[in-house]
């Protein structure tokens, strides 16, 4: 074990609740000093732009969304591996479990870029019922900016379609058009040379996400008050989003760890969005293998009986 016990422990009632819903929040179970690291970690990646480094604009409104930044900076790396949302994460698996990857969305002040509405599992390279996201801030996030969660759409049996990135149905002049379209409108990306969601392929295979902001009303919403200090944990088949049209009154900087239980296996994905981990790839890992068969690539940082 590396995670460290939370400042309190995590109820039966929000074991359950995550079970159910999808997604739970953890009111005050980290105490300042992850929350100092958590601060310090984005605003040094922030600072300091990588390969994998995106800018998402939409009509004035930026989100900076980064990748895999427990390798480049210790506080986040020390956050991802000894923090206890591993544990807390494993606490609602009831089942070991591995950091996966990690991302940012730093957002500053003034008008706030939404968060498209997506499962996490279909950006990446794994598959299964225990991919788990522990999403956290330093500043508080009120309900208007919230992170939103269709409640019990984990357990839909469906995996979605990012809507970003390519059409492989058009020509590459058609698929230029689109997005010069999309930036007279206001809506770009500037990605870096490594990573940009622009350059995802969409997997016409799969469902198209459903257009939740249009048909809000059919779908059972849920999003929270979040202050610093608390967790939001929700499972990587889980429908979310961020809203659109919203005034930040201060900073919303969010860290996003994905953390992976025993079924979490390799999948090669068509509509790959964000890169394996180096190190993953390394290994040439195969469609099918558990991410346990990588276990000095993803370390355990809890098992159950670890807190007792
Ligand atoms: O905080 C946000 O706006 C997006 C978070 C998100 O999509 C995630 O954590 O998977």
């Amino acid at each position: 074990m590396t995670a460290v016990p939370a400042a309190r422990p995590i109820t039966a009632a929000e074991i359950a609740a995550f079970r159910r819903d999808g997604a739970v929040l953890l009111r005050g179970v980290l105490v300042q000093e992850w929350l100092d690291l958590v601060a310090d970690g984005l605003e040094e990646c922030f600072a300091e732009r990588d390969h994998m480094s995106s800018e998402v604009v939409s009509r004035g409104a930026t989100v900076r969304a980064d990748q895999l930044l427990a390798a480049r900076s210790a506080s986040l790396r020390r956050f991802a591996d000894e923090s206890p949302v591993g544990g807390l994460v494993g606490s609602v698996l009831a089942a070991p479990v591995r950091f996966y990857m990690d991302q940012m969305f730093f957002r500053r002040a003034g008008p706030m870029a939404p968060t498209p509405w997506h499962q996490d599992i279909s950006y990446h390279n794994v598959e299964g019922e225990d991919l788990v996201r522990a999403w956290v801030s330093p500043d508080p996030v009120p309900r208007s900016a919230s992170l939103e969660v269709v409640r019990g759409s984990h357990r839909w049996g469906v995996t979605y379609r990012p809507m970003v990135g390519h059409d492989p149905d058009m020509s590459e002049e058609e698929n230029a058009l689109r997005m010069a379209i999309a930036r007279k409108r206001g809506v770009y990306e500037k990605g870096g040379e490594g990573f940009a969601y622009r350059r995802t392929v969409m997997d016409k295979s799969l469902p198209p996400t459903p257009d939740v902001p249009r048909h809000r009303e059919s779908f059972d919403v849920m999003g929270w008050d979040y202050e610093p200090g608390d967790a939001i944990l929700f499972h990587g088949n889980l429908l979310h989003g961020a809203p659109e049209g919203v005034i930040l009154e201060r900073d919303r900087r969010a860290y996003a760890a994905l953390f992976a239980g025993p079924r979490t296996r390799y999948v090669q994905r068509l509509g790959q969005s964000v890169p394996d981990p180096p190190a993953l790839t390394a290994q040439e890992p195969q469609t099918g293998q558990t991410l346990e068969s990588f276990g000095d690539v993803f370390p355990l940082v809890w098992s159950p009986g670890d807190w007792d």
